[in-house]
């Protein structure tokens, strides 16, 4: 874990849950599918639904037993980019909780809009404070492959001016994933249109 990780996570779990101090829990734990269509994401909360493109993404709660974690509440999941840095999240309550605390078998999804901003490959899950980790001996990151983009292209929260600068810049000299919003593989007035229903939007609960 990198020291810019930690130090989002201390920035992130002020606002989340009580920290579980069993470290177990995320390297025994996994979620599927591994990959999921393209996901365009807004601060407001607006972008698209895990459940629309895929999903949803299936968590299982384990401990490194193999034991179920029974009853973890919903607000201790959480999400963030596979790349530090790639997508912001803090700053907002919460950007997305599972769909309920964990059942018998240490399962539940998360189907929901993930409120925030930024582009990235994939994505990582949290649970009470901890990433979920690779199989044992957990020495890596597990990642859901999905393209994540935003018209929040600039990661800052709210989609204004600065945006459309960067926007109207990539659409003329330097399309690729981040500009392209619907995952269709060209940046092009479709993209606008989508950025353009999403002008002015922010987060509500943005510092
Ligand atoms: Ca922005
Ligand atoms: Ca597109």
């Amino acid at each position: 874990m990198t020291r810019t990780t930690i130090l989002l996570f201390v920035g992130c779990l002020l606002f989340a849950s009580p920290v579980s101090a069993d470290h177990s829990v995320a390297c025994g734990s996994y979620f599927t599918p591994a990959v999921l269509n393209h996901l365009m994401i807004c601060p407001q909360g607006d972008g698209d639904r895990f459940d629309e493109v895929g999903g949803p993404i299936v968590s299982a709660n384990l401990e490194i037993s193999g034991d179920p974690v029974v009853g973890m509440p919903a607000t201790d999941y959480w999400l963030i980019g596979e790349h530090d840095d790639a997508i912001a999240l803090c700053g907002s309550y919460r950007t997305i909780d599972a769909d309920a605390a964990t059942d018998a078998n240490g399962m539940t999804t998360i189907s929901g809009t993930w409120a925030a901003g930024g582009c990235d490959t994939g994505l990582r899950v949290i649970a009470q404070g901890m990433i979920f980790m690779t199989d044992p001996p957990c020495e890596g990151f597990r990642v859901l492959n999905v393209p994540v983009s935003s018209p929040d292209m600039n990661a800052d929260r709210v989609v204004d001016t600065g945006d459309l600068s960067i926007f109207a810049a990539a659409y003329r000299d330097a399309p690729g994933p981040c500009s392209d919003f619907n995952g269709d593989g060209q940046t092009d007035l479709g993209d606008f249109a989508i950025f353009a229903s999403h002008f002015g939007h922010s987060n509500p609960f943005a510092n």
